[in-house]
């Protein structure tokens, strides 16, 4: 039985790979642990069934033998721990790439989702051409932190690791804005990690899902 998790039947994201699923599915093919998917509806996701797994009605969930997990960031964790590859044998170098996991999406994530809360939700406020650099400035300061950290080195420590795995996962929801052309060095870490194998076939099996989705038949088309 191969691990399952959730993931969107028709992801908001059209197949950009940028909902939570897809970190998930990146360690999964890291590690060579093959994985199957549920997809849920909107509908699906509120409901108690999914609940159980996930109290906040959110993708993704992990579910294998009797553990079911929620947070993506937890799920990759458990992946790392429980296969080779992503994360060092070496106890301090361990502990230092978890260090990382936790400061992509608890130092670096927040300021760029609340961005994008701030364009999705508050662009018709009269306040939001005002607010909408200061957003930006405090993901600059991140930014060129992080930058400045991971220097001309190609991963943030040693090798490639959950951490960086996470990290450029957040990142990536960064594609659409012009923040970070600002930071080459970072567009370069991104690109390296997504020229990985592991990230293309989950790239792909995410888009598979959109792509089946938009060109399933409607009503229309019967
Ligand atoms: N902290 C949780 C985790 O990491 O697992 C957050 C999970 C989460 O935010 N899940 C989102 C969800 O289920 C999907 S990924 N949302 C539905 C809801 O809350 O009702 C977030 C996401 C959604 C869409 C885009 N996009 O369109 O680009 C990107 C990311």
């Amino acid at each position: 039985m191969h691990p399952v998790i959730t993931a969107f039947a028709a992801s908001p994201d059209r197949g950009r790979g940028l909902a939570r699923d897809m970190p998930v599915r990146w360690a999964f093919e890291e590690v060579g642990q093959p994985y199957d998917v549920r997809l849920l509806s909107f509908a699906e996701m509120k409901q108690t069934a999914h609940r159980t797994l996930q109290p906040f009605g959110q993708i993704p969930t992990y579910e294998c033998g009797g553990l079911a997990l929620f947070e993506s960031g937890a799920i990759v964790l458990h992946i790392a721990q429980n296969h080779t590859g992503l994360l060092p044998d070496d106890p301090d170098a361990r502990a230092r790439a978890i260090t990382w996991m936790f400061a992509a999406v608890s130092t670096v994530e927040p300021v760029i989702t609340q961005l994008e809360n701030t364009v999705y939700m508050e662009r018709d406020k009269p306040w939001f051409f005002e607010r909408l650099p200061l957003m930006e400035d405090l993901i600059r300061i991140r930014l060129g932190e992080l930058s400045e950290r991971l220097g001309t080195f190609d991963w943030l420590d040693g090798t490639f690791s959950a951490g960086d795995l996470l990290m450029v996962q957040v990142l990536r929801r960064l594609g659409s804005s012009n923040l970070l052309s600002e930071y080459p060095s970072l567009c370069a870490y991104i690109a390296r990690a997504e020229a990985r194998p592991a990230f293309q076939r989950a790239f792909a099996a995410q888009f598979a899902v959109f792509n089946s989705a938009r060109t399933q038949p409607t009503l229309h088309d019967v």
